[in-house]
This record gives C-alpha cells, structure tokens and sequence, in this order.
C-alpha cells in the first residue's frame, strides 16, 4: 500500500485505473515512464483516451462508477485460470510455477472458516445481518469460527508485562480468537470457497455487458495483469479519483487490494495499491485526521457508544495480537501531548475532556455533506472554512450556497477571495437576502512559511519559509493561536459553561514567544515527560525526543501526538534545526540498488519505505524476487534493505521467518474477506446513485443499499428518462480545483481559458451540436452552460446491450476572481457519497445536454 512513487520503476505491469499519472500527477508518470522503457506493460483503464491512455499500451474504456464489476471480474479470470487449474497440483507436489499459492495460502486469509450464518444472496444483493429498519448491517456473521482462544500474559515475563505497570489505565486485556482454518481450501464456509461462489458470476460477458467494455480488450487486460500472478513478478495499481468519488468508493479501494493479495502484489518492490494523492500534504491531512471519525495518526475518536470513556476506547480499540496491541501506548501518549501535566492517570489522562462524535443511530452526523444539511436546519450557525471552497468544490454546491446563506457568521481563511468568501455574489444568490457576517482572513503562502509536508508516497521533509509574508497575511497556525489564546482568555475571564477542555490543553508551541512549526514537530516524534535537558538553548519545555515509536508507553511517561510520525525529528542535539533532523536527510546514494532512496528524508512509519515489507519473501525468508531484495532470512539473522515491517528481532534476539506478516491487523494475515466496513464483508457491484441501467444483472439491489446522504431532499435524484447521459467530471493540467490559484493566473488562463464539456461525435451529431457550440448541461439539481469539445476521446458504449453515451465536465471555474470565470460544474453533482469515508459521488450521476 501507498509505496513511494521511485518503485513505480520496479514493475512489470501498470494499471491506471481511475487515475490520470500523467496529467494530473506528472511525477509518478516519470517513474512509470522508466518501468515502460524497461519493458513494463501499461494499461489503463478510464472512460476517455487521456494522455495517460496514450501513453499506455492498452486503453480499456469503462462506464463510470462500475469498477467493482471490473475487479470482480478480473478475481473470477484468477480462479478459473490460475487458482483452479492449479490447486490440486500444488497440494500435491507444491507446484507454483504459474501462480503463487504460497502467499494465498499463508500471507492471506483465505483458509480461514467463516461464521455459518455467513451469506450472500444475490436475489436481494445483501449480506447476512442485514437490519431493513436502520439499513445498516450486523457484521457478526462476517467473523471468522474460533478454534482456540488465547488471554494476554501479564505476569512480570509476559509479552504484555506493560499492562500492570503503574500509571497504565485499567482495562480488560483483549482475548485472541484463533480462527478455524482449511488449508486445502475445499470447505465450503472457507474464505476462499466463499469468495470463489461470490464471483463466479462475474463472467467476462456480464462484466464487459456492465461496464460498457470490449469483451476482447477486457481479456486481454485480464490475460495482461494476471501476469504478475507468478513468484518474483509485481503489478502496480495506481489510483485516485475515478475509484473513490462513488458511492461504493471505499469499496473499489478495497477490490483493488484483494486483486493485488490473489496476485502477491503487495509488500514486494514494483507492486502495492497506490494512492495518487490530490492536494499537497494532503497525506499529511489524512495523517493528522481531519476527518469526523478518525483521530490523529488513524486512532478512532472518542465517541457516545463503544468510545465513551477512556476505559471503553482501550477495550474496542486494543487488537488481540499484531502491532495494534500497542494501541494503549498510543492513545496515552497523545493524550498526555494533548493535555501535558493536566492528563493523569488519575483522571485518565484528560480523556473525557475530548469532544464525543455522535454515535447512535439516528445522531447528528458532522460529516462534510452533512455539514450543509445541518446548516440549512439551523443547527450550525457559524462555520470556519479554513483553505477550502466549499461554495465551489462540494457536491450540490449550489445547496451549498443556500445553506451558508443560512448561517450568522462564516470566517474563511484563504489566499484569494473565493466563491466560498463571496457566495453572497453568486449569480444565483441575492445578498440582500442574506444576513451572514463573513470575515475574511489572509493566509500566507506556501513559500511564505516553513513547516512539514508530506508527499504521497509518505516521505515527511520539511519546507523553509522563503519570504515574508504579504501585507497583513499570517501563516494558518498564527491565526489559530490568535484565536485559541483569545478563546483561553474569555473563558479565563467569563468561566463558561464547561471550560475544562479548553483550559486545560497543553499549548506551549512557542520558540522566543512566537508560535513555531519545531516545537510542534517534537509533539508529532514524541519525547519523554519527565525528560532530561535537551541542550536547547530557547525558552521552551524541556524535551527529550525518542528515537522511534517502539519506546512509547501507556503509563504517562511519554508524549506523542502521531505514533506514526515517531522518528522523524529525533535529534536531541538540534532539537530547533531541522537539517539536523531525520527528515531533512539529502543523501542521494541508494544502497539499495533499487530505489528506495532511504537516507533521503523520512518515510512513516520508521522510515519504512515499502509496507508489509515481509511479503516479498516466501515462508523461508527468501526472496520471490532475488534482483529486487527488501530482505533475506539468512539462517542466523535478517538481511534488512528496507526497515522490516515485521517482528524481525525481539529482545535482540532474531525471529526466524513465520506466517505473520501483515502484522498491523490481528490475524496477521491479510483480508480477502473482511468485516471491517459498513456495507458487505466482499465489493459487490452496485450502480452509482443515479443510473442509466434498467437493471444490476449481478444483483436485486441495483443500488448500494448503504449509500450515504440519499435520504435528504436536497439530492433530488434524476432518473434515466430524464436526464439519460453518464456524466463524470475530471481535472486539467493547466488548473488547480477550484481554481482559486490557477485563475488568478494570466498565463493558465490564456492556455486553458473555460472549462468544457466533452462528448462523443456520435452525440454531438444526435444533438446537433458543433465542436465549440456553447451548451446547456443541467439535471435537477442545476445547469451549467459551457463550450462542447466534441472528441474521438469519448465513444458511446453498449451497456448491458443498449448504447449508451457519456459526457466529461472539468470543474475548475466560478464567478470569483479577475481572469477566467465560468459556471459551478458541482451544481449537476449529488451530494451522496460513501458510507464508510463519506466521499461524495462525483464521478457518476446523470445530466441531459442541449445547445445553449
Ligand atoms: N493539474 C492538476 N493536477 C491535480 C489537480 C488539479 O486540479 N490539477 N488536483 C489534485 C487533486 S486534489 C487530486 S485528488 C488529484 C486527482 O487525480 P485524478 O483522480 O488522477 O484526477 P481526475 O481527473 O479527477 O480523475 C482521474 C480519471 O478518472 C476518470 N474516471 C471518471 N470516472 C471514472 C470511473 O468511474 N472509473 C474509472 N476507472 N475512471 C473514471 C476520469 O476520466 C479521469 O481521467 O489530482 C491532483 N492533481
Ligand atoms: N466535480 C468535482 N468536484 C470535486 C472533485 C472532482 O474530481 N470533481 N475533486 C474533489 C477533490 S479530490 C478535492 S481535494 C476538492 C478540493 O476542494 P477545495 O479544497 O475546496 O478546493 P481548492 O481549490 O483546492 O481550495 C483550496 C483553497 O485553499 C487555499 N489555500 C492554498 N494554500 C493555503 C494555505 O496555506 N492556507 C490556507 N488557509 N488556504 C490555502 C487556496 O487558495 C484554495 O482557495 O474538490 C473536490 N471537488
Ligand atoms: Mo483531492
């Protein structure tokens, strides 16, 4: 998963799916480009010829939003012509020439038996334990059956000795399940037997029907990616966009991990499942969580139900076994960041000082979409919109406006002025009917001030300020300790209703009496409380950075607020220079020999820079691959290239090669069957919230009977009669999102002056319309007029046996700014989106076109 983007050159076959390298991630297509003219294959898998399809050397046209049936497909080609044929064979005599059942069978879950009560019925398209009231899911069934279980060792010798140590929080130490296993894969309730029926329906004629593809391009890519099934071959996903804007977006995530699990494609050079991420450091973000649901460093946020005090969050939050049996260690030692000498073990540790994120069913919900809901409610009455542009960049953004027209205040923090700071200016809004005070406040530049960024494949470095900023612009954290110590001071002064949470929050991240990213930095490595002198010649606390996470513990002696971080500024002799620290490293001599660039800043965790690393060596510790080597088990020790993501010594002592080599999960293994997502234990082909398609012919739910946010009026569902063409939206080179930056920008604009909407000849034909006509794209939720640039790069497709067309919006314009102005795409798309990460359906929703 998400390895660094120089390993691209160590593939032999690229998938694009759903991602536009070279376009929109010109880096990660120099490293594909390397992997090509070393004789990789590419393909790419997108509904238009982008420049990425043209670089590759399949393109395989896809309707939007039925990625799931492609991967499901491809799972299907893997068991009828890899898995089938030689299965008995290597039970026999351990054959594994052509595929590698080795990994199947002791690095994946596959043999694992499931719950009897586990099912799937593809009459109605739903799993067992589903609740038709709340339509939610009891994922009970979606267990595994225990054959042995066994209870944490405490005592003074025991592995988890750490638990009694004073200052530790109680909590009931988690019980390990061994799961029941086949490892002949022949029971019916194994994963693999399941998964095998699961799939079985998804033959190349349905899944080229669904997708709107060619049945012998489908194969070819099929034949063409499976290659990387054999021992010591690797095949590259890269994805983004185009996989999770949908309503089963974390889904399609998780079908692309299975197809890399059935080909051994993760933990091995050349392979993983890897994100292009979008915004700069939004990796960081992610990291950091800014989410609803997830806390610093992916931790679960404090909650109303199973999280609701600290004792609770250890008890549903602590694995069994694995590397989360730290997770105590973790959550402690944020908490003492987070609260510093006010966190006891007394008052464990300030836990119930943090904010609970509403948990019942039925409770409020501060997920993006909803946000704007609430807002039109009159429930959220003022908003921060700090460096986004919502007016502009969400779904439905024309309810959006109404919504913020809602509220009695709105601050926005950003560089330009945006739609989002004049939605009151919006062609469709009217301000004297809008009473909303908005503040405005300048932010700083990137160059304008230093701090950490990371990039997509997980290096952390930092970046030094370049000049002042301008006039009266401040860098994000200066505003927001202008605002925190103003809140402090109010509440000093007034007391409140409950002033304990802000008062007593540690907020010392000050060199000489400004705020500063350094102490901040030592918050996210970590240092230990009751440390000593760190030769640090400021005015600030003490600190005694940790080297790394493995010295972190649960009983107050440490603070960290991002476990994952730790090691990245560990330098006690410079502790305010960041070219002293680990993630300023600049040596570019690769000992590796095959790119993993390790003394060049720091990769998390540990500076690992290819997870679950222990995959690309068979049970022995070998290599599959000998001239692409992460590590080898030599017979005494571990040969480490990279840092191991495994238990490779203890007590400094080495661990011989075992099975357990996707430590950061329970089982250890990795989940072709899971229980860990809100809407079906396998992705299951749904179609996107509004379809062209009479029918789902692999299910009787048509829709994902989970999707997120279809309940609100505000959607205003269009049908197929209506509005029957396919829109999906995707970005330019030339321009940045919302475009806040790329428009202000003569240049840009000149080279890419509006936006368009591109179709087929064939469509433009129908329609009567002309390369460059001006056209009216609009459903019920809005309409947009823009030029039409009629392309051979969009062909209509035969779905399901009807022809079927599909239209290309970018969404980059809006009222606001000086140069290049233009129609709100989002006002067309519904603001639905994923029930498990809430990510809205952009990429698929229906439109009608005519000439403007
Ligand atoms: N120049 C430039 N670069 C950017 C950005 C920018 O605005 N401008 N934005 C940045 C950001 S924030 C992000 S998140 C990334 C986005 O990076 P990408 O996801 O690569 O960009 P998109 O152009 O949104 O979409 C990628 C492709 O998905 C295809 N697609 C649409 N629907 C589907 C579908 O259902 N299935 C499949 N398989 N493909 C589909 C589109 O045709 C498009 O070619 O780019 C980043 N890079
Ligand atoms: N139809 C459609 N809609 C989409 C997408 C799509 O593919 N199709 N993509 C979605 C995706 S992936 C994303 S990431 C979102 C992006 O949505 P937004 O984040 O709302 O869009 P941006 O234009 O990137 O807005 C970022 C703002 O931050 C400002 N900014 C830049 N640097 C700083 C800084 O240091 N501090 C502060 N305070 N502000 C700063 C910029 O000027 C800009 O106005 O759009 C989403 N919307
Ligand atoms: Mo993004």
């Amino acid at each position: 998963m998400t390895s660094h983007w120089c390993d691209f050159q160590n593939t032999d076959v690229i998938l694009n799916c759903g991602s536009n390298s070279v376009e929109n991630h010109p880096v990660s297509a120099l490293w594909l480009e390397k992997a090509h003219e070393q004789g990789a294959k590419w393909i790419v898998v997108d509904p238009r010829y982008t420049r990425t399809a043209e670089q590759a050397d399949i393109w395989c046209p896809i309707r939007s939003g039925t990625d799931i049936a492609f991967y499901g497909g491809m799972y299907n080609y893997i068991i009828e012509n890899l898995i089938e044929p030689g299965l008995a064979k290597y039970l026999a005599d351990g054959d594994m020439s052509e595929y590698n059942f080795e990994y199947l069978l002791n690095y994946t879950n596959a043999s694992y038996i499931l719950d009897p009560e586990y099912e799937f019925d593809p009459a109605t398209g739903l799993f067992s334990g589903w609740n038709e009231k709340t339509k939610t899911y009891n994922v009970h069934s979606w267990h595994y059956e225990t054959e042995s279980t066994e209870d944490w060792d405490t005592s003074e010798t025991g592995a988890y000795s750490w638990v009694t140590k004073p200052g530790t929080p109680e909590f009931t130490t988690p019980t390990l399940t061994n799961p029941k296993k086949d490892m002949t894969l022949q029971d019916p309730m194994c994963v693999y037997q399941q998964f095998k029926k699961h799939y079985s329906r998804y033959t190349l004629d349905t899944v080229s029907g669904i997708c709107g593809m060619d049945k012998d391009v489908l194969e070819l890519v099929y034949k063409t990616y499976t290659s990387t099934a054999k021992p010591g071959k690797a095949g590259t996903v890269l994805y983004a966009l185009g996989q999770t804007q949908h309503t089963y977006g974390a889904q399609n995530t998780r079908a692309m991990c299975i197809m890399q699990l059935l080909l051994g494609n993760i933990g091995v050079p050349g392979g993983g499942v890897n994100a292009l991420r979008g915004e700069p450091n939004v990796q960081g973000a992610t990291d950091m969580g800014m989410m609803v649901n997830e806390h610093p460093a992916y931790l679960k946020w404090a909650n109303t139900t199973d999280r609701s005090s600290l004792r609770k969050w250890l008890e549903s939050q602590t694995y069994s076994d694995g590397y989360y049996t730290n997770k105590p260690k973790f959550i402690v030692s944020s908490l003492k960041e987070w609260f510093g000498e006010n966190a006891t073990v007394e008052n464990d540790y300030g836990y119930d000082w943090w904010p609970k994120v509403p948990s019942e069913t039925g409770a409020v919900d501060y997920t993006h979409i909803s946000t704007f809901e609430l807002m039109q409610q009159g429930v959220i009455k003022g908003y921060f919109n700090w460096g986004m542009n919502p007016c502009h960049s969400a779904p439905n953004a024309g309810n959006v406006r109404r919504s913020m027209a809602n509220l009695d205040w709105l601050v926005v923090a950003d560089q330009v002025i945006t739609e989002s700071a004049s939605f009151w200016k919006a062609p469709d809004m009217n301000p004297a009917d809008i009473d909303t005070t908005v503040y405005y406040l300048p932010c700083a530049l990137i160059y304008e001030k230093p701090g950490i960024i990371l990039n997509s494949g997980r290096w952390i470095q930092y970046r030094y300020q370049a000049c002042e900023p301008w006039d009266q612009a401040k860098p994000d954290y200066e505003m927001c300790d202008l605002i925190w110590t103003a809140i402090c001071d109010l509440y000093r002064k007034e007391g409140g209703a409950n002033p304990d949470p802000i008062l007593k929050t540690k907020w010392d991240y000050y060199v000489d009496g400004k705020m500063d990213p350094r102490p901040v930095a030592w918050a996210l490595n970590g240092y230990r409380v009751a440390g000593t002198d760190c030769n640090c010649d400021s005015k600030n606390p003490k600190t005694d950075l940790l080297t790394g996470y493995a010295e972190l513990g649960a009983d107050g002696s440490t603070a960290c607020a991002m476990w994952i971080y730790s090691g990245m500024w560990s330098n006690n002799k410079a502790p305010l220079d960041p070219a002293e620290q680990p993630l300023c490293r600049r040596s570019t001599e690769d000992k590796s020999g095959i790119g993993l660039n390790s003394e060049w800043a720091f990769s998390w965790p540990s500076n690992r820079r290819i997870l679950y690393n222990r995959n690309s060596c068979d049970m022995q510790g070998k290599p599959w691959n000998a001239d692409k080597k992460l590590m080898e088990w030599t017979g005494e020790k571990w040969d480490l290239v990279d840092q191991a993501d495994f238990v490779a010594a203890k007590d400094g002592k080495p661990v011989p090669p075992n099975n357990k080599t996707f430590f950061m999960l329970w089982e250890q293994k990795a989940r072709l069957e899971s229980y860990g997502m809100v809407d079906g234990p396998l992705p299951e082909h749904f179609e996107p919230f509004e379809s062209p398609c009479d029918d789902n012919p692999l299910n009787g739910a048509f829709q994902n009977p989970c999707a997120f946010g279809v309940n609100y009026a505000s959607t205003k569902q269009g049908t197929k009669e209506q509005y029957p063409i396919v829109g999906t939206t995707y970005s330019v080179t030339e321009h940045w999102q919302t475009g806040g930056q790329t428009r202000l920008c003569p240049s840009l604009v000149e080279s890419m002056p509006s936006q368009f909407v591109e179709m087929s000849e064939e469509l433009a034909a129908e329609k009567g319309i002309k390369n460059g006509d001006e056209v009216r794209v609009f459903n019920n939720r809005g309409s947009v007029v823009v030029p039409a640039l009629v392309t051979k790069r969009f062909a209509p497709m035969i779905v399901n046996g009807k022809m079927q067309h599909q239209v290309g919006l970018t969404h980059h314009f809006g009222w606001a700014d000086l140069y290049g102005t233009g129609d709100v795409v989002n006002d067309l798309t519904p603001n639905v989106g994923d029930p498990n990460s809430f990510t809205p359906e952009y990429k698929a929703f229906l439109v009608d076109i005519e000439k403007a």
